[in-house]
């Protein structure tokens, strides 16, 4: 009863922020993600007799009371879906920074989701294991998928139709997206509680739901025209209204640090010197640049000058979650 899942984070194009159902962790609005590639979480999950509670090892050390109780509770809908009723012993590895607005949720419970349902004798197909993922956090349920993807509201109350899925593989686009790291701290407010905080005290909340269709429709435009452009202004657009919002709510969440700054008024005006990069920010100070491969070795040699930017991860499009075997390894 074990196996080892991979998945890799992803960064949403269209943001998701705001939750229509807090216990089934069902999205206020759609988003539209890319799945990346060079970054993963690799978590193992062994159902036991012996074990009087689950267990959870983050990058090889014991987690906090907190973080296993959240992984506890995600293994409890794995074991009602299997009728099990064994412990776990957990162990997730992070080959990135944790917790600094990398998507580290995402990756996390997508690896977990798969594993977990595998070590427990399921064998979901990839929309019931995308669900099974979002309960985990409303990230993962689109790492499932490489490439483009596509997470919905749903309509139904029981969230089954809350799920994502693949837009477009982006096979034979040469996207690279960068990871500019401007701190390695862990951010302050989690994005649950930010969401929450927003949709409780934002006067803009509301009007941000209401457009969100709005953006996913423009964004799908733009990657089945394979518009870089398009895509990346519609992308820019989601993530400054995204934290236009998170600023509206009172007390304001403010993600981002002086470096976020910069580095935002740093890329605008490479493209007003011919070099197309966008920015799109998630709940952290971390700035995700999109950049064409021919242009990323200038992008990153500029990068280089900056002082506010502690280290660059290079990503391009990546798979989805899957299984491991031990040949693999
Ligand atoms: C996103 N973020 O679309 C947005 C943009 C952060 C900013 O999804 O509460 O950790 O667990 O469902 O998945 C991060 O939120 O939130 C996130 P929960 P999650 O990528």
């Amino acid at each position: 009863m074990k196996a080892t899942a991979v998945a890799h984070p992803n960064i949403a194009l269209i943001k998701y922020w705001g939750k229509r159902d807090k216990d089934l962790n069902l999205p206020a609005v759609g988003s539209i993600s890319l799945t990346l590639d060079t970054i993963e979480t690799r978590s193992t999950v062994v159902f036991r007799e012996d074990l009087p509670e689950d267990r959870l090892l983050l990058n090889g050390e014991t987690a906090s009371p907190a973080q296993t109780q959240r992984v506890s509770r995600f293994l409890d809908l794995i074991r009602s879906k299997a009728k099990l009723d064994l412990r776990a012993e957990v162990s997730s590895t992070n080959n990135f920074p944790t917790g600094a607005g990398l998507a580290s949720s995402a990756s996390a419970f997508a690896s977990l989701a798969l594993a977990g349902s595998k070590a427990a004798g399921l064998e979901l197909p990839p929309s019931r294991l995308s669900e099974l993922a979002r309960r985990g956090s409303g990230s993962a349920a689109r790492s499932i998928f490489g490439g483009f993807v596509e997470m919905k509201t749903g309509e139904l109350s029981d969230g089954t139709d809350a799920v994502a899925m693949p837009l477009d593989d982006a096979k034979g686009w040469d996207i690279r997206l960068v990871i500019a790291v401007t701190s390695h701290s862990e951010k302050k407010i989690g994005s649950t509680e930010g969401m929450e905080h927003t949709a409780r005290t934002s006067p803009f909340y509301q009007h941000w739901v209401y457009q969100s269709q709005q953006d996913i429709s423009a964004m799908r435009q733009a990657i089945f025209s394979r518009n870089f452009q398009l895509m990346g202004e519609l992308a820019e657009y989601s993530a400054f209204k995204m934290h236009a919002v998170a600023l509206s709510a009172r007390p304001a969440l403010l993600y981002w640090n002086s470096a976020t700054v910069d580095l935002i008024h740093y890329i605008r005006n490479l493209r007003e010197q011919g070099l197309p990069a966008y920015c799109t920010i998630d709940a952290g100070p971390q700035v995700k640049i999109l950049v064409r491969e021919a242009d990323l070795q200038d992008l990153l040699e500029q990068l280089h000058h900056l002082r506010a930017v502690k280290e660059v991860i290079v990503t391009a499009p990546g798979p989805g979650a899957r299984l491991i075997t031990e040949e693999d390894d």
